[in-house]
C-alpha cells in the first residue's frame, strides 16, 4: 500500500491508545473533569505539584484587570533553581540534561550538575556586566549549550531575554534590541549550517552601528571564524565567563516577574514583543511536556528539534522540559548534513524515545523517501509530536508509519508564541487519535469556534473562529511597551471575554476541533510566523519599489511560500532576473533569509477595490495559477489581465 492510499485507509487503522501505553501515562483522562469542575483549582494545584516556590501563592488568578492577567499572585520562585538546582539537591545531578551534538559530529555531555555549574558561572559574568534584575539580554544564538546556559542565567537573575533566531538579520536584529532596550547582546562568532561556518557576528556589528542602547557584547567563539572587535564593548565568553565562580545564590523573583520578551509577526509591519512571566509560565510548560509528550524524566530521551529562537525552543526545550528534570538531543544543524538520515542516525545513537518536530520537516523527509529512515533502527521512539503549522493526514500517516513504527501516539499540538504553551492537543494514553485535527483543548484549557457574529457554534464542518474562552496559566503577559495593541490585537475582535487566535477552525462529526491557519495577513512559512505587511515594507524600502503585495500561497513542503508582486518606480528599469535576485536579497537583507520571496512579479499595477485596498485574494489566485475569481470589486477591472500576461504562458 503506498502512503497516498494510506490516507484514505485512515479509519482501518486503529488509533485508539494501546492499554499497555495508557496504564504508564501521565495525562489521564479525570484530569478532564477535575479541570472543568475547578479551573482554578485545577492549575494551583498543577503549579504546587510542579514547581518549587520560594514563598506559595495566596491567589490563584487575578482577572480584575483583565485582560491583564496575574497567576499565583503573592508566590515567589526562581526560574533557573526550577530548571536547574533543584534536580542536584534531589540527588539527580549525574543525571544527563543535554545530548549536545554539533552539525560537524562534536558532542558535549552536560549532567544537571554541569549545567547548574555553567549557569552560575553565566549569570556570575552577566552580572560582572552589569545586568540586574529587570535588564533586557537579547541572545542571538545558534543552537549550542551557551544558548541554554544564558537564557537560564537570564531566568536566575531576573533579566528578561529576548532571543532574537540566528535567521533574522541585521536590520530586524536592531529593531528587537531597541524595542527592548537590551542592555547586553550575547552572540557567536558563527554557526555551522549545511557542514560551512556561517558568520553571526557580523549582524550585531551591523545592528549597532545605529544608536541603541547596548553597553556590551559577549561572544562565544564557536565557528573559530575572525571579527571585527570593538575594544570596550566586545567581549569573549572564554575570557569573562570561564574564570568566574561556578556557584551562586539564585534569589526568588515575584511570580509575574517577566521572564522573556519573544518577538513574533502580527498583521503591522512591526514585530509584536509578546512577553511572558515566570509562575504561570512555567507551570504550563512543565505540565504540558509532562501530560501531552508524556515525559518521564527517568527513562525517556527526548528530542525537540525546534530552534531556540522560536517559541517551541522556548517552551520545550528550554523550559518545561529542564524544569521536569529530561534528558534531552540538542542538534546544532541542518537535517540533511552530512546526509539525508541525520536525524534518524541521532535517534538510534542517543535511543530517542519522544520526538518533537514541524510537519514541514516531516513533508521533507517524506520527498526524500522511506529508504532513508528505514535505515536506522528507531525503536525506542514512543510518542511523537508535530506543531507550527496544520499537519495534512499523508504526513501524519508517514510519521505514524515510518518514524513510529505504526505504535507512537502523534500528539499534534496548536498553540501559539501568545498561549506560551500547548493548548489544543490529544493526550496520549487517553485520546483516540484522528490525523491531520489537533482533536480538542487539554484539561485545564477553553476554546470555542465563533461565526462572523461572534456567536459559538458547535455543528460539524462549518468554518469559524477559534477563540479561547478563560485565561491560562502561560497566557502573554502583553506587548512589550504597547498595552493597547495587546487589547487590540486578541481581546476586541469579538469582544473581551474572547481571546481571539488569528486561526480559523471547524469542528468535525466527532467533535474534533481542525485547525485550518491563519485569518489574517500571517503567513506560515514551514512553521514560522511572517507577515504580510512586514515583507511589503522590506520591500518598499528598496529604491527601485513603488509598491507591493504580498502573498502567502500554498506550497507542498513548507504550508506556504512567500509570493510577491512588485510595481517598480518610473525611473528604475526592469532588468528582469538581476532585478527580481537584487529584490530577494533585499528582503533576506531587511528581515531575514527565511522571509526571501520565493516568487517575485514586477507587475504594472496591483488590483485594488476603489477604497484602496490590495485585493489579496486575487493575487493568491494567480501565484496558486488559479483562475482569477471574483474581480468585479476592482477600481480597475483591466488590472487582472495585465497582471495575467506577465504570468509564464500569459498573454
Ligand atoms: C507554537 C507555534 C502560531 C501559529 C498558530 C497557527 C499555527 C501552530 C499548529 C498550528 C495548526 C497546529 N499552528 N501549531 N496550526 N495545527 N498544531 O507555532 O507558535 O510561531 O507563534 O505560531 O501557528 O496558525 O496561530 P507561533
Amino acid at each position: 500500500m503506498t502512503d497516498d492510499s494510506l490516507s484514505s485507509h485512515a479509519h482501518e487503522l486503529d488509533l485508539a491508545p494501546a492499554p499497555a501505553f495508557a496504564a504508564q501515562a501521565n495525562g489521564t483522562a479525570e484530569m478532564y473533569d477535575a479541570a472543568a469542575a475547578d479551573h482554578e483549582g485545577f492549575w494551583a494545584q498543577q503549579a504546587r505539584e510542579r514547581i518549587t516556590w520560594a514563598t506559595d501563592f495566596e491567589r490563584t488568578l487575578d482577572w480584575d484587570d483583565a485582560p491583564f492577567a496575574k497567576w499565583f499572585v503573592g508566590g515567589q520562585l526562581n526560574v533557573a533553581y526550577n530548571c536547574v538546582d533543584r534536580h542536584v539537591e534531589a540527588g539527580n545531578g549525574d543525571r544527563v540534561a543535554i545530548h549536545f551534538e554539533g552539525e560537524g559530529g562534536d558532542t558535549r555531555t552536560i549532567t544537571y550538575a554541569d549545567l547548574q555549574r555553567e549557569v552560575c558561572k553565566t549569570a556570575n559574568a552577566l552580572t560582572e556586566l552589569g545586568v540586574g534584575t529587570g535588564d533586557t539580554v537579547a541572545i542571538y544564538m545558534p543552537m549550542i549549550p551557551e544558548t541554554v546556559f544564558t537564557m537560564l542565567a537570564c531566568a536566575r537573575l531576573g533579566a528578561p531575554h529576548s532571543v532574537i533566531f540566528g535567521g533574522f538579520s541585521a536590520e530586524a536584529l536592531h529593531t528587537r534590541i531597541d524595542d527592548a532596550q537590551c542592555k547586553v547582546v550575547v552572540t557567536t562568532d558563527g554557526q555551522f549550517r549545511r557542514g560551512k561556518p556561517s558568520p553571526l557576528k557580523p549582524a550585531v556589528d551591523e545592528a549597532l552601528q545605529y544608536p541603541n542602547p547596548v553597553q556590551k557584547v559577549l561572544v562565544v567563539r564557536r565557528t573559530e571564524t575572525d571579527v571585527d572587535w570593538h575594544e570596550g564593548r566586545d567581549v569573549w565568553w572564554h575570557d569573562v565567563v570561564d574564570r568566574q565562580a561556578d556557584t551562586h545564590e539564585a534569589q526568588p523573583h515575584d511570580s509575574e516577574h517577566p521572564l522573556f520578551i519573544l518577538y513574533t509577526s502580527g498583521t503591522t509591519g512591526k514585530p509584536k514583543g509578546i512577553f511572558h512571566t515566570s509562575g504561570g509560565y512555567l507551570t504550563q510548560a512543565a505540565y504540558t511536556n509532562s501530560v501531552v509528550h508524556d515525559l518521564h524524566p527517568e527513562t525517556d530521551v527526548y528530542w525537540c528539534t525546534a530552534d531556540v529562537g522560536w517559541v517551541t525552543g522556548h517552551s520545550y526545550i528550554v523550559y518545561g522540559p529542564l524544569a521536569n528534570g529530561a534528558t534531552q538531543v540538542m542538534y546544532e544543524g541542518t537535517p540533511d548534513t552530512p546526509h539525508q538520515g541525520r536525524w534518524w542516525e541521532l535517534i538510534e545513537k542517543y535511543k530517542v524515545s519522544i520526538l518533537y518536530t514541524a510537519p514541514t520537516a516531516i513533508r521533507t523527509f517524506m520527498k526524500w523517501g522511506d529508504d532513508i529512515p528505514a535505515k536506522f533502527d528507531l525503536s525506542s521512539v514512543r510518542v511523537l509530536g508535530s506543531v507550527g503549522e496544520p499537519i495534512n493526514p499523508e504526513a501524519w500517516l508517514w510519521y505514524r508509519k515510518h518514524i513510529g513504527g505504526n505504535t507512537a501516539p502523534i500528539v499534534d499540538t496548536w498553540w501559539q508564541t501568545e498561549t506560551g504553551g500547548i493548548m489544543i492537543s490529544p493526550l496520549p494514553g487517553v485520546t483516540t487519535l484522528e490525523p491531520g485535527s489537533a482533536q480538542r483543548p487539554i484539561p485545564g484549557i477553553s476554546a470555542e469556534i465563533l461565526d462572523d457574529e461572534g456567536m459559538p457554534f458547535t455543528e460539524a464542518e462549518k468554518v469559524g473562529y477559534l477563540v479561547l474562552t478563560k485565561p491560562w496559566p502561560a497566557m502573554l503577559r502583553g506587548i512589550w511597551g504597547d498595552p493597547e495593541r495587546y487589547k487590540d490585537t486578541y481581546w476586541t475582535r469579538f469582544g473581551p471575554k474572547y481571546y481571539f487566535a488569528g486561526d480559523g477552525a471547524k469542528y468535525d462529526e466527532k467533535g474534533n476541533i481542525w485547525l485550518l491557519g491563519r485569518v489574517d495577513d500571517v503567513m506560515n512559512v514551514s512553521g514560522h510566523r511572517l507577515s504580510t505587511a512586514e515583507i511589503e515594507s522590506a520591500l518598499v524600502s528598496h529604491p527601485a519599489v513603488a509598491e507591493a503585495a504580498v502573498v502567502g500561497a500554498s506550497d507542498e513542503t513548507t504550508g506556504q511560500a512567500v509570493c510577491a508582486f512588485v510595481i517598480l518606480r518610473g525611473d528604475a528599469t526592469d532588468e528582469g532576473d538581476a532585478t527580481v535576485q537584487a529584490l530577494r536579497n533585499h528582503v533576506a537583507h531587511e528581515i531575514g533569509p527565511i522571509a526571501k520571496p520565493r516568487s517575485i512579479m514586477i507587475v504594472p499595477e496591483l488590483p485594488k477595490t476603489r477604497s484602496g485596498k490590495i485585493m489579496r485574494r486575487l493575487l493568491k489566485d494567480v501565484a496558486e495559477g488559479r483562475d482569477i475569481g471574483d474581480a468585479t470589486t476592482l477600481a480597475d477591472s483591466s488590472v487582472m489581465s495585465l497582471i495575467a500576461k506577465g504570468m509564464p504562458g500569459g498573454g
